[in-house]
């Protein structure tokens, strides 16, 4: 295990909008990073703090670090975590950042077959968790992008994606139909980091919090 590893608190993000909206809550705890992801090939940022490093990494990875221990702290959608499942990792704060709704979408006008329904999403487990608690088959398309263009091309009967403004899915002459669950970024942490950083995780994490609630307040 390296220095950095053992002594110091690795934080997992992804660039663009999540680095985007937690940059500033960071430094709220004194954490500032020294390169943009935008700019830099670098996958792990220096920041001000010499015992603090971020690792840019795909969404979808982050809980995955967090859970072995890669990174002692992340900050991720909760789509990607219900997803993923909380294995190895505590959600401790949610963020209220990079907010958005897990919807099924479909045609407006066509109504939907009588029999199993065709699904296309990169939602898996949330998509079979959903509608098995409905009691409705469906089969579901396992894509990794571009879930808009499924129906289009008869793929599927309906996506389940996250929807923000709703543009992306009118332009494709889509509209959101079933709101599944409402989306913010989490701050997760690992089991055994929170035992062994417990003292500088928490003050961390309770200066991240108070900038939440700052700009909460604020709205
Ligand atoms: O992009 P990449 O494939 O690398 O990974 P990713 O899409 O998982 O990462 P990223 O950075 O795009 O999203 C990170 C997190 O941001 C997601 O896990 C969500 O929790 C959250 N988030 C918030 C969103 C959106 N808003 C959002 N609008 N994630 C994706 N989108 C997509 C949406 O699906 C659509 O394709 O952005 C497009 C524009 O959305 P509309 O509705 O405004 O048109
Ligand atoms: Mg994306």
């Amino acid at each position: 295990m390296n220095e950095q590893r053992t002594d110091g608190i690795t934080i997992a993000l992804s660039k663009g909008r999540i680095f985007e909206e937690t940059m500033p809550l960071l430094k709220a705890a004194g954490i500032e990073a020294i390169d943009d992801p935008e700019t830099s090939r670098k996958l792990i940022l220096d920041t001000n703090r010499d015992d603090v490093k971020l690792v840019i990494i795909r969404a979808t990875d982050v809980p995955t670090y967090v859970q072995y221990g890669a990174a002692d702290l992340g900050v991720t959608g909760k789509d990607v975590l219900m997803e993923h499942g909380g294995d190895g990792l505590y959600e401790l704060l949610d963020l209220n950042i990079a907010r958005c709704k897990l919807m099924t979408a479909g045609f407006a006008d066509k109504p939907l077959p009588e029999g199993q329904l065709k699904v296309a999403t990169k939602f898996v487990n949330c998509t079979r968790r959903y509608f098995a608690e409905q009691g409705k088959q469906i089969e579901v398309i396992k894509l990794y992008g571009s879930m808009e263009l499924a129906p289009i091309v008869g793929l599927a009967d309906i996506i389940v994606d996250v929807v923000q403004t709703g543009s992306t899915l009118k332009a494709n002459g889509l509209v959101p139909l079933e709101h599944m669950a409402d989306i913010s970024s989490r701050m997760i942490v690992n089991k055994a980091s929170m035992k062994m950083k417990h003292e500088r995780l928490t003050v961390l994490l309770d200066q991240v919090n108070e900038a939440v609630e700052a700009r909460r307040n604020s709205e």
